[in-house]
């Protein structure tokens, strides 16, 4: 798009977490003018769209910040009214489905009614037919239930939703309400199903960044363990990068609809487990059960181990057998080594949640087929891409 012509406007709720970040950098990349809006906080919340700032003193600017919640009807009222947005992607949420069950009435006023808010705002400021609204739903509305899959075995557009956390509830009111508005008021106003995905920029407390930045921290002798809760559950995981993509071509569509935005393929957490800490040459052996479950260090590849750290693994005792240690050289800190059979995994039940979703599988063919969407990022590329983001962080730091 010629950047001198008037660009489209997006605005972006939750631009500061992990797909606002990247959906901005797509859309400046499409040449829009960008407007986000961002909380209040005490201490800096913007590290992941930091690069993205430009000084409004200096020439043409096409970032812009706006403080505001999605608990304050008149803010977002007000922002919309200032920003005049062609499209809005509405990704702001308490998005964590474990702490959903300790703060579920402030998820339903967040996750539910901020998505009315929007909504009940474009139609209050009279901008139903210049505004596009996205609605960031998500595959937890469906809940694992394995008998509502289809005959595939897999969660497409037309399966029946039982969500299993107070998030999940708060989502599946944003979904009906983006659905009833435009039904209800013919406003261009989308859903799309995402299943999970991660990047090296995905919160530290969900299950793949805990599980990449442990196994770094582990390879370079700065941490001992890590502390899981189900290694069992399924999940579908694919790139972020790739799922922002998606969001901008629904928005691009003739007509407005849902979409399913997925792999199509599913993987425990204890084999992307095994796939983080083979990265960096360590093979990890599976004993016990339950929650006496414990993943050991069986043996490790010292030559893949240099390749992914960039560091020398040096025998300390005499031979790596059993109970051999390792001392990890150049490694900063003061605690560093490394036992074979050392206990790296264990089960906390801490991490479980009073209903789980055991098992998610997506079916992305209307994407596919209907939006030309193609993912770049199979689940090894994205393991490497996180293993190697927090190995550089450690590394450097
Ligand atoms: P993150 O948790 O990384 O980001 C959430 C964003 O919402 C942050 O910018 C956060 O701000 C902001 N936010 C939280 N509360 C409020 C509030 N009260 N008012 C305004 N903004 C708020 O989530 P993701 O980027 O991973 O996900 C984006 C969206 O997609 C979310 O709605 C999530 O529920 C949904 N989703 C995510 C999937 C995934 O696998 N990642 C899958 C399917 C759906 P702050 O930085 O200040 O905390
Ligand atoms: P999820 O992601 O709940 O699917 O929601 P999360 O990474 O938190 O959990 C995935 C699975 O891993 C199991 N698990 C653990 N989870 C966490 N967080 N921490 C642990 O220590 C741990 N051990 C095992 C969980 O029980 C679960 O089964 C994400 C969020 O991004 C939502 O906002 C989004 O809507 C959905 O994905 C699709």
């Amino acid at each position: 798009m010629n950047k001198s012509l008037s660009p489209k406007v997006a605005l972006i709720t939750g631009i500061t977490g992990q797909d606002g970040s990247y959906l901005a950098e797509l859309l400046l990349e499409k040449g829009y003018q960008v407007h986000g809006i961002k909380r209040r906080a005490s201490s800096f919340n913007t590290q992941r769209i930091d690069h993205l700032y430009q000084d409004l003193h200096e020439g043409e600017v096409n970032f812009f910040l706006h403080y505001g919640d999605l608990t304050d009807s008149t803010n977002i009222i007000r922002i919309i009214q200032e920003v005049q947005p062609d499209e809005i992607y509405n990704l702001g949420a308490m998005s964590h489905v474990k702490v959903s069950f300790d703060s579920p009435e402030y998820v339903a006023n967040v996750d539910a009614i901020g998505a009315l808010r929007i909504l009940e705002a474009v139609r209050i400021l009279k901008l139903e037919k210049k505004t596009r609204i996205y609605q960031a739903s998500t595959s937890e509305l469906y809940g694992g239930m394995p008998e509502n899959k289809n005959e595939k075995g897999f969660y497409d557009e037309n399966t029946p939703f039982y969500p299993r956390s107070p998030y999940g509830v708060a989502k599946i009111y944003g979904f009906w309400i983006t659905k009833n508005y435009r039904e209800a008021y013919g406003m261009f106003a989308c859903n799309g199903i995402l299943f999970n995905h991660e990047s090296p920029r995905r919160g530290e407390t969900f299950v793949t960044r805990k599980i990449t930045m442990a196994a770094a921290a582990i390879a370079l002798g700065k941490q001992d363990c890590l502390y899981l809760g189900n290694l069992d559950a399924l999940r579908d995981w694919g790139h972020a990068k790739d799922y922002v993509k998606a969001m901008w071509l629904i928005l691009q569509q003739e007509k407005p609809e849902d979409f399913v935005i997925a792999t199509g393929k599913t993987t425990k957490v204890r084999d992307f487990v095994r796939m983080a800490f083979a990265h960096v040459g360590f093979h990890i052996r599976w004993e016990g059960e339950g929650v006496e479950e414990v993943g050991v260090l069986e043996s490790i590849d010292k030559d893949l181990y240099k390749k992914a750290t960039g560091l020398e693994l040096a025998v300390s005792t005499t031979a790596d057998r059993q109970g051999s240690e390792f001392k990890v050289q150049g490694s900063n800190v003061e605690h560093r080594t490394l036992n074979l059979e050392q206990e790296l995994v264990r089960v906390d039940p801490r991490y479980f949640r009073p209903t789980e979703v055991d098992l998610l599988l997506g079916d992305p063919t209307k994407a596919k087929t209907q939006l030309g969407w193609e993912p770049e990022y199979d689940l090894e590329g994205l393991v490497e891409d996180m293993m190697n983001g927090d190995l550089l962080e450690l590394v450097k730091g």
